[in-house]
Formats: C-alpha cells, structure tokens, sequence
C-alpha cells in the first residue's frame, strides 16, 4: 500500500506510474497500467489462459457489465458509509439519513445481484471468473459495514463459497490484516480530517452519491474546510 495513499500525499515510484495515484496500480516490467478494469483487460490480453471473462460475446457483455454496475454504482455506498462512520462528516440526521439510504440501496443491490446469479454457481457462468472477482471485495466490503445478504438466498451461498477460494481469501485477509494494522490510526482519523491532514478524493461516482443521498451539505463543508479533493490535474 502506497504511503500518502487514501490522505492525499501520495508521491514516489507510485504516483510517477499512476498518474491518478490510485489503487490498484499494475507494474509488469516496464509496463504500468491503472484502474482495475484496464488492468483485468491487460491480464486477460496477456495471460489469455485460463481465461477470466467467458466465451460467448454476450456472456462476456453481462460480466462486463456486472463489473462497471459494482466499479461505479455499487462501490460508492460502502465509501460512503466509510465517510460517516470512521470520518465522521455527517452526524445527527443527516447521517442517520445517509445511514437508512445506503441500508435501502444495499438492499436493493442485493435482490439485483440475486437476480443477476440467477440459477448459475458464479457470477462468470459456470466456474469462477471475472464476474465474480468483479462483485466479491464489494459484497465482503459490505459485510464489513453490517450488511449481509439475506440468509439462506442464493447471493448469501455464493458469497461463502467465493469467499471459500484460496486466491478470495488470501486478499479478504490482506484487507482484515491492513484495517486491524490501521485500526488505532482510524480511531484519529476525524481528527486528521478535521485538522485537513487528511483530504479524502471526492472522485466522479462518489462524490454524485454524496449528493444523491443528501450529503451536499458535506461536500460544501469538505470544500471550505479544504479537507476534501478531487482527481489530479495531469500535466
Ligand atoms: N476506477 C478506479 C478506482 C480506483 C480507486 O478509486 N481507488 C481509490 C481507493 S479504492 C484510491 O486509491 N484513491 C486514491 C486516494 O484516495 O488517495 C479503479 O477501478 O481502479
């Protein structure tokens, strides 16, 4: 993990490959590649076996669309909530608002998803693959904030048996293992915030779900106290 990552210092041998400094970056030799899903095209491109997305054109159209629904609709509610728990940029009412609207779209996201697993074992198709790799951070994200599919549905059986692959659990502990290493950092974190040490990245998605649920009160606020930010000027 980057230093200055997530603050808004990133620098260094990362920033200089990603000229967004974020995560995930990819360094392949003299090959560097930014945002997962380019970075997914460009394994899938050069390690064409086994194959992550499946065959047909049309399945691959459907996983391909899972992903941009999770990357860009799905990913913001959990920031969000990361927002008002650990930053604390809402309290009172409007953060028990933005609380009950995130509540409400996760569970809305979770009958989709049921919907779009349908009667397969893996969001791919038939063996694990993009469209699961795609849905599984998000849902164990969610997980993490209190939300769980609802027990006994289908969506509820595939995230045990996700989480159930070496190469899923692996990752879900380097997350565990990185909030537990963080976790007396985090309890400062407002602070920080507060202080404007921390600038959190109001970028695209997450900053049109911050307004979308009532939270415009909150970019104002980051805006004036210079404690939020948004992408980098590229030059
Ligand atoms: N569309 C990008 C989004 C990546 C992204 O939002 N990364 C965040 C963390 S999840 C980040 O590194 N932000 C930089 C920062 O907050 O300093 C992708 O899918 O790779």
């Amino acid at each position: 993990m980057p230093d200055g990552i997530g603050a808004g210092g990133a620098a260094g041998e990362f920033a200089a490959a990603n000229p967004r400094a974020e995560v995930p970056t990819l360094i392949d030799g003299e090959v560097k590649v930014f945002d997962s899903t380019i970075i997914l095209e460009y394994i899938e491109d050069k390690w064409p076996a086994p194959p992550l997305l499946p065959a047909a054109p049309a399945e691959r159209a459907r996983v391909r669309m899972l992903e941009e629904v999770m990357d860009t609709h799905y990913e913001p509610i959990n920031w969000g909530l990361g927002e008002v728990r650990a930053f604390q940029r809402a309290t009172g009412e409007l953060a028990q608002e933005i609380e009950r609207r995130a509540a409400e779209q996760t569970r809305g996201f979770f009958a989709w998803l049921e919907t779009q697993l349908g009667d397969r074992d893996w969001f791919n198709g038939a063996a694990f693959g993009w469209g699961d790799l795609a849905v599984a951070p998000y849902l164990n994200g969610s997980r993490g904030h209190g939300h769980r599919p609802p027990a006994g549905g289908r969506l509820a059986a595939w995230l045990e048996r996700v989480n159930q692959r070496p190469s899923v659990a692996a990752t879900a502990k380097d997350v565990a293992d990185l909030l537990a290493a963080n976790a007396g950092a985090m309890r400062d974190v407002a602070t920080l915030v507060e202080q404007g040490l921390f600038k959190r990245e109001y970028r695209d998605h997450r900053l049109e779900w911050m307004v979308k649920v009532g939270g415009l009160e909150v970019v104002a606020a980051g805006l004036e106290r210079d404690n939020i930010r948004f992408g980098p000027d590229f030059s």
